[in-house]
C-alpha cells in the first residue's frame, strides 16, 4: 500500500519535572516570646543565630515573614510541626504556606 498516512506523532515534548515552589511564612503576634521564634526557626528550618533573629524581627515589624521555599509536602510539613511546636509551650505562633507566583 503506497497511500498509508502516517499517523502524527503528538506527546513527543521532553517535559521537565519542574514542581511548584511553595513559600513557607512566619506570621507575628502579641504573644509568642521572641527568643521561642528563634528557638523554633533555628530547630525546624536549621538557621543559625543572625539569621533567625533577622527573620523573626522582619515578621515582628511587617507582620510576616517568609522563612524559606519548598516543594509543596515539605512546605506543609514543616510550617505544621513548627507550629505544633509553639502549641506544645502554649504559644499561638503560626507558620502558613502559599505557593510562590
Ligand atoms: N511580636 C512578638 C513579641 O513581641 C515576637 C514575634 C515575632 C512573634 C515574630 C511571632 C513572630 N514578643
Amino acid at each position: 500500500m503506497a497511500d498509508i498516512a502516517s499517523t502524527p506523532r503528538v506527546e513527543d515534548t521532553v517535559r521537565t519535572a519542574r514542581p511548584k515552589l511553595h513559600k513557607v511564612i512566619l506570621v507575628n503576634d502579641h504573644y509568642t516570646p521572641r527568643e521561642f521564634v528563634v528557638r523554633v526557626l533555628r530547630a525546624e528550618f536549621r538557621m543559625d543565630e543572625g539569621q533567625s533573629f533577622r527573620v523573626m524581627l522582619t515578621a515582628h515589624q511587617r507582620g510576616s515573614c517568609v522563612v524559606a521555599v519548598f516543594t509543596r509536602e515539605i512546605a506543609e510539613e514543616k510550617a505544621t510541626r513548627a507550629t505544633d511546636m509553639a502549641r506544645e509551650a502554649g504559644y499561638p505562633l503560626l507558620f502558613t504556606t502559599e505557593p510562590e507566583e
